[in-house]
């Protein structure tokens, strides 16, 4: 009776021995997602940050922004095109893809579609047999940039525009598109609609109502079922949203998600700017912006290049606001890129590089006032491994914990970072930043969105101890990354 009483007595501590270790080894699993969270083919779009637009036409030798349909095919005849030089400038500027306006509202199209006669194949340029957007994309795939097509919904030449025939013409062209030129990233929907036009020669304006025109369910679900790793662009979505305006600035804050209901290209711009709190989907901005006054080269624009300082500000503005950089480079009418505008991009580039080339923190040592269950795997130096997809993360009843960066000398530096896991969704509503200053901590900024990444600029100073707070959250954050920079001809010792 005693044995088996023993045996059972054992057993039964055996049991619970076990069930501790498994408890052990699993009792801290990770933070639960908060709101919506990012797709696969999202958080690819986010790791890209920064790349370009091309807008390219019958418009650059027309000199005009929007073509009205009627220009000959006979004046798109670029004297010197060259892929490989538009492709190689981008890179350069650090760029990571290129979306090309296959076809603007004009309706020229850039490649021979079978579906039109108003195309490349019309045009002198190299008799008829040129397709900008097959050299394009070879040109991408070589240098290893990711390709990308706008096809402008509104099209001012074709006759059918408005009526139901041109969605199918529009879903054709698509299917093209995306079945010909290899892998695409992203089809950009422009939101422009509507009005007067060419349309075949009948010279009128034409409404549409952009809720319903377009059945816009069925367009997004071809491009699914043809390039399903596509990300696609429209004012509301679906994957990535409009900053609501062509400078390149994104609002503070600019949430990551936003109530998608009842938007549509061209529809409402409300909350694209700052997004909304906690949101229905995920759908980050992306801030759209050229290097020119216009999208298209016009020679009276020369001088007018952004400078690499305010291509610096556009910067800080959109991609170190947690938003996309889609910045505009027109090539000329030669077919490249103009000399003015590769000045400019380089200056910036070299600039960007030399202030994110060494993360002055990375040496630092880390103190956070908690850590998820002392756990390695949520432990404060995943922030400095330069992997955005490993992360200090804390208990879930720490939403306000501190994470204090030891560095090993005085270091000076101008700009913080600062990045979020985002498989768990934006977390973090406010932060501040404290550097240790004459035996105590004085705050020197502070800020509420974080998401894909936060650039805080600030007046360069020097310290030996940085604090960041996590202020407000709804949840236990989970940080990626930190970092501390010094723009050039800033000092990083005194
Ligand atoms: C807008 C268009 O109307 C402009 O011409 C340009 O293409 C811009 C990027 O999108 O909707």
């Amino acid at each position: 009776m005693q044995l088996i009483n023993r045996a059972i007595i054992c057993g039964s501590l055996l049991a619970m021995l076990n069930t501790l270790t498994a408890a052990g080894s699993n009792a801290v699993p990770p933070p639960q997602p908060f709101g919506p969270v990012p797709t696969e083919r999202q958080l690819r779009w986010h790791e890209m940050e920064f790349y370009g637009f091309l807008h390219f036409t019958v418009n650059t030798f027309a000199d005009k922004e929007w073509g009205y349909g009627d220009e000959s095919e006979k004046v798109f005849n670029p004297t010197d095109f060259d892929a490989k030089q538009i492709v190689a400038a981008a890179k350069r500027a650090g760029m990571k893809g290129l979306i090309l306006t296959a076809k603007h509202h004009d309706g020229f199209c850039l490649w021979p579609s079978q579906y039109t006669e108003h195309s490349v194949k019309n045009s002198p340029w190299k008799n008829g047999q040129g397709d900008v957007v097959r050299e394009i994309s070879s040109a991408c795939r070589r240098q290893g940039l990711k390709f990308g097509i706008y096809l402008s919904p509104w099209d001012r030449n074709y006759k059918d525009y408005g009526r139901p025939e041109y969605v199918t013409y529009y879903r054709n062209q698509l299917r093209e598109l995306l079945t010909n030129y290899g892998d695409i990233f992203t089809v950009w929907f422009d939101g422009a609609n509507g009005g007067d036009g060419f349309y075949g020669g009948a010279r009128e304006k034409r409404q549409i109502d952009g809720r319903t025109y377009y059945d816009w369910a069925n367009t997004w679900q071809l491009v699914r079922d043809l390039m399903p790793g596509a990300v696609m662009f429209g004012d509301g979505g679906p994957d990535f949203r409009w900053v609501g305006n062509e400078n390149g600035i994104a609002g503070d804050p600019c949430w990551a998600t936003l109530n998608a209901e009842g938007r549509h290209p061209g529809g409402s711009i409300a909350y694209l700017n700052s997004g909304e709190r906690p949101g229905t989907h995920w759908l980050p901005a992306e801030c759209d912006v050229s290097i020119r006054p216009g999208w298209f080269y016009h020679a009276t624009q020369d001088a007018q290049v952004k400078t690499p300082r305010q291509l610096l500000d556009i910067y800080y503005q959109s991609v170190g606001r947690g938003a996309g950089l889609n910045l505009n480079l027109p090539p000329d009418r030669r077919g490249r890129i103009h000399d003015n505008d590769l000045r400019s991009l380089t200056e910036f580039r070299r600039i960007l590089d030399a202030t994110f080339a060494d993360n002055l923190a990375k040496r630092a040592k880390l103190t956070a006032s908690n850590t998820r269950g002392g756990r390695k795997q949520f432990a404060p130096k995943n922030v400095l491994d330069r992997s955005r997809y490993t992360y200090w993360a804390t208990d879930d009843n720490v939403t306000t914990p501190e994470l204090v960066l030891t560095l090993s000398k005085p270091t000076t530096f101008n700009v913080v970072s600062l990045r979020e896991y985002l498989p768990l969704g934006q977390r973090v509503e406010g932060f501040a930043l404290d550097q240790f200053k004459d035996g105590h901590w004085v705050e020197f900024a502070k800020g509420t969105s974080i998401g894909n990444l936060r650039l805080i600029r600030v007046e360069r100073l020097t310290t030996s101890k940085v604090r960041l707070r996590i202020t407000q959250s709804p949840v236990c954050p989970a940080l990626a990354e930190i970092g501390l920079y010094a723009e050039p001809g800033q000092a990083q010792t005194p």
